[in-house]
């Protein structure tokens, strides 16, 4: 430790603490420009000067940089300090454009606060500044060299903490100026995230949308979470007139204060989008026009036509969906209006399609189907980290900056991916591998593991079972078979296997290219298998981690939106469970688990679903088959749906019950860390659209069940009563200074328990951990002559599934609006097609038109398009393979046939 006094007051901090986080130590505010905490310091703006005085010799220096020494006398505010300052403002003015009248970060400027500070109103230097050409290329902001400091915040946290490395510090003429290399910004590769406009001290970066409002004009910012991926990233929506103008990153748990592009500029035109439903909507029956409603009308219709069902068909013909983007309050309404009113458990989420492969094989390995670390712990700590059908950078970009901090601290990367994703090119080994080989990929890396010697035998023998079992398996699964399998190079494999056992912490983060196969949920206890094998699970930077997608598809299983398990995982099969919410609801309840939502639609079209309830999810556009879907809903007798748009799948239903955004409503969400985090209400409610949990509370007394209206904090009293992991868990609690803005991960049994950030600690949740004997088993759609390709789907950084949401940034739909795929280019030159060519792609369900993009991003007989676009959108074309336990889709491999359109 070392002792020093700044300003008088004495400090004790640690050996080699800088002066200025001594300061901060203190209480005391160091002016700083250039300076990012976590990077070594830049000191090129020499704000941050401080006096120091020791054994006699007196000097100047940044604070920044300089470390403390035993007997430092510091002097944060003297006179000689402030004149070095004043100085350097000068300076800095001198080459700085001041209209601040007129600039867009008047009032939001640190130089302009400084220099007021400092009572500087002009430079005193004379002469030409020296200007330079404004770059307003990119799509959200504005580069305008005559403001800037040159600070490098910008390139330092596009480089260091974005990880990107877009921008850098450039000769033009006489002068510096920030930008992409040579061409303009837009020609780089910057992804528009915008984090190094909120890291510019002055208006030189500046978000064009800035020209509507001005700092002081702003009336609120409210604090929230991010509607789009699981990330669960904190911002402030910023409102002004009683509309949401911009949004401002918060150094949220997850997110360290970064964002992607779609959270900070893609989250709150939608809110306010003219093509929002503001009035109840039923469709006259014989223009098959929609006619706007009152609530009643529609309220009275809804709840009737659904007890006339019940009654002439029974409950099991009833089915109810929640929305894996609401918060918790309102699926918890869901659920509970369809097991009480409808009589039912066939209720669902959208994580059928997506991690319920996770959810029921890491329930079935370790005990909990949720990821077992945090991000931070899984991105700090590692020294190697496995990444398997992952795309983290586009589709959990927060966590794609901070894998790429990552590797540039020197944590090395197994990538295991069939494309060529942004992270490959950071990999230190990536396992190209066909779509579709992940168990036998798995197998083969536990096949060298054991054959090196390197599995961890204690772990084994007091924390697992099945182990001589996987054992025999995987002996034939030789690295010269699974390579043969899986396409890749049997030493790659090798290599890559003893990378991950030999280091000292490995997280495995995986995502939808292991769960979307017709073999998901085998292909998530694989992950789990492989971590089994190795010890690497119940500790720091270990750990079997699915990234979740959606921002509350983790909250909407918790939630019990299943028609297995009642709220916490408590099952439905299980009489005990059953008889406890028979007692906390007060009504006698179904004791026959329900169906799975992939299920529910061919049993529409059996006859055997007559009524639907689908609470914001669109499956036309995102289930399997499309052709099979519509089919579905029309064979249904009465479709309700509960939406903020006209979105495809609306246009099937009876009745469209307006709801509301996050932005207009109190709740939670819960990310992928099971962290449950606030969301709350920045702006009213449009028009005559209601509260989502109004909604269906008032249903719920129409059909007859006595629900008392509650507030989202009372019905989170709720969850928490009948929910043991939620115990602890309350609005107050989580806007407590205890808890202060960090959310609380689930467990958390009782009030004063603290969360729980790692899982499995001493002791698995199912007790011991299980080797799933997993056997590679082929998809169930492989290329024949007909359909000679593979084709995978999948989701590209600037859009969000449906585009319900991002599609109403008008600037996100200019950076990407339509349909492409990517194939691979001997296959294209075989069939004659180039780069930017119409192409009509086929398969046994559906044909659409698309436009080529050809490389080598995929390998040859393969190839991949995204979901997002009406104008050609895969899910004509995806096969509807279900896997046997978790009913998930085949959505990354079916057959298909490419041709010049
Ligand atoms: N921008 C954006 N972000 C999103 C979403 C969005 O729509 N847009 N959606 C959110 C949702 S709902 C989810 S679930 C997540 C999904 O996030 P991800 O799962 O990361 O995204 P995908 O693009 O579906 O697929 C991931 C990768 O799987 C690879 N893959 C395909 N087949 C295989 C295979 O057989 N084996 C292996 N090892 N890899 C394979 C693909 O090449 C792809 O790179 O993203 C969330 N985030
Ligand atoms: N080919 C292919 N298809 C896929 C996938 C793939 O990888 N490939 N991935 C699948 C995956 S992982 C997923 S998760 C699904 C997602 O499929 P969906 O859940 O169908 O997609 P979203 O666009 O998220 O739909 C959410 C809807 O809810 C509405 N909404 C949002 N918030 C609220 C609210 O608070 N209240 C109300 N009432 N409505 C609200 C939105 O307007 C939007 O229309 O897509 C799947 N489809
Ligand atoms: S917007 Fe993001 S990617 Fe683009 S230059 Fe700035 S920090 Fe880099
Ligand atoms: S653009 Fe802003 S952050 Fe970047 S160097 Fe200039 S003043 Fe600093
Ligand atoms: S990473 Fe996900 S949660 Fe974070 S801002 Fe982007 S879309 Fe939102
Ligand atoms: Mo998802």
């Amino acid at each position: 430790m070392v002792h020093v006094m700044i300003d008088g007051i004495p400090v004790e901090v640690e050996k080699g603490t800088t002066v200025l986080h001594a300061a901060k130590k203190a209480g005391i505010e160091i002016p700083t420009l250039c300076y990012i905490e976590d990077l070594i310091p830049d000191g090129s703006c020499r704000l941050c000067v401080v006096e120091v005085k020791n054994n006699g010799r007196t000097k100047i220096d940044t604070s920044c940089t300089l470390q403390v020494s035993e007997g430092d006398e510091i002097f944060t505010r003297s006179e000689k300090v402030r004149q070095s300052r004043k100085q350097t403002l000068d300076l800095l003015l001198s080459d700085h454009n001041v209209h601040c009248f007129s600039c867009e970060a008047n009032g939001d400027c640190k130089l302009q606060e400084y220099a007021f500070e400092y009572g500087l109103e002009t430079t005193s230097y004379e002469g030409q500044k020296s200007g330079g050409e404004v770059d307003d290329t990119n799509k959200f902001f504005t580069y305008d060299p005559s403001l800037c400091i040159l600070c490098h915040r910008c390139v330092n946290t596009c480089n260091y903490i974005v990880g990107r490395g877009a921008i850098e510090t450039m000769e033009r003429g006489f002068q510096s100026v920030i930008g992409n290399g040579e061409g303009q910004w837009k020609d780089g590769i910057c992804e528009s995230c915008g984090n190094c406009v909120q890291a510019c001290p002055t208006g030189a970066l500046s978000m064009k949308r800035r020209k509507k409002y001005r700092t002081y004009q702003v009336e609120k910012k409210v604090l929230t979470t991010c509607p789009h991926c699981a990330t669960g990233c904190q911002y402030y929506l910023l409102v002004k007139d009683g509309k949401i103008v911009d949004t401002e990153a918060y150094n949220g748990p997850s997110n360290k204060g970064l964002l992607c592009v779609k959270g900070r500029s893609g989250s709150f035109d939608f809110v306010h989008h003219p093509s929002r439903i503001t009035d109840p909507l039923i469709k006259n029956k014989e223009t098959g026009e929609f006619e706007k409603a009152t609530w009643d009308e529609a309220l009275d219709l809804v709840a009737s036509k659904f007890m006339e069902i019940k009654k002439k068909y029974g409950s099991e013909s009833l089915a109810g969906f929640a929305c894996s983007r609401s918060p918790n309050e309102d699926i918890y309404m869901v659920q509970k209006m369809v097991r009480t009113c409808f009589g039912t458990n066939n209720t669902d989420n959208c994580a059928r399609v997506c991690h319920s492969a996770s959810v029921a094989g890491l329930a079935m390995t370790l005990g909990s189907g949720a990821m077992t670390n945090p991000i931070e712990d899984i991105t700090k700590k590692p020294d190697v980290i496995m990444l398997v059908g992952s795309n983290p950078e586009e589709a959990h970009p927060v966590v794609g900056m901070q894998i790429r901090q990552a590797v540039q601290r020197g944590c090395k990367l197994i990538v295991v991916d069939p494309r060529d994703i942004g992270l490959a090119k950071h990999a230190d080994i990536h396992l190209k591998l066909k779509p579709g080989t992940n168990v036998a990929f798995a197998n083969g890396i536990m096949n060298v593991i054991i054959s090196e010697g390197l599995q961890d035998e204690k772990f084994i023998a007091e924390r697992t079972e099945g182990y001589e079992k996987i054992k025999e398996i995987v002996k034939d699964y030789t690295p010269e078979k699974v390579a043969e399998i899986c396409h890749i190079d049997a030493e790659d494999l090798k290599k890559a296997a003893i990378m991950y056992a030999k280091a000292k912490m490995a997280p495995i983060i995986y995502c939808l290219g292991v769960t979307e196969h017709s073999t998901g949920t085998e292909g998530v206890m694989s992950m789990s298998n492989m971590a089994l094998l190795v010890g690497k699970l119940g500790r720091e930077g270990c750990g079997v981690n699915p990234l979740r997608g959606q921002n509350n598809v983790q909250g909407a299983c918790d939630m019990g939106a299943s028609p297995t398990d009642f709220p916490g995982y408590q099952k439905v099969a299980n009489p005990e469970v059953v008889a406890k919410f028979e007692k906390a609801w007060n009504t006698k309840l179904n004791p026959n688990p329900g169906l799975h939502a992939t299920d529910v639609f061919p049993a529409a079209i059996k006859g055997d679903i007559k009524g639907l309830y689908i609470y914001g999810e669109d499956p036309v556009v995102t289930d399997p088959d499309t052709h099979h879907i519509i089919k579905a809903l029309e064979s249904l007798d009465f479709f309700v749906i509960q939406e903020l748009f006209m979105t495809e799948t609306a246009q099937y239903a009876d009745v469209i019950l307006p709801g509301v955004s996050y932005a207009e409503k109190e709740g939670t969400f819960t990310n992928t860390e099971r962290r449950v985090q606030r969301v709350r209400k920045a702006v009213t409610i449009p028009g005559n659209a209601r509260l989502d949990t109004d909604i269906i509370i008032d249903l719920m007394n129409r059909m007859g069940y006595p629900q008392p209206h509650l507030t989202a904090a009372e019905i989170m009293d709720e969850i928490a009563s009948v929910t043991p992991s939620f115990g602890g868990i309350s609005h107050a609690r989580l806007d407590s200074e205890e808890v202060g803005g960090r959310g609380l991960q689930w467990p958390c049994p009782t009030k004063d328990h603290p969360g729980t950030p790692i899982m499995h600690v001493g002791k698995f949740a199912r007790g011991l951990g299980w080797f799933y004997p997993a056997e590679y088993v082929p998809s169930a759609e492989l290329p024949d002559e007909e359909y000679p390709i593979i084709l995978m789907t999948g989701r590209i950084l600037y859009h969000y599934t449906t585009r319900a949401m991002t599609g109403k940034t008008e600037e996100l739909m200019e950076i990407e609006g339509h349909s492409f795929i990517e194939i691979n280019e001997e296959d294209a030159a075989e069939l004659g097609i180039q780069n930017g060519d119409k192409v009509r792609l086929t398969s046994r369900r559906g044909q659409i038109e698309s436009t080529a993009r050809v490389g080598t991003k995929v390998s040859k007989g393969e190839s991949w398009m995204p979901f997002h676009f009406p104008d050609g959108n895969a899910n004509w074309l995806t096969n509807a393979a279900l896997d046997k336990y978790a009913r998930i889709p085949e959505y990354k491999v079916c057959a298909i046939r490419i041709e010049k359109a």
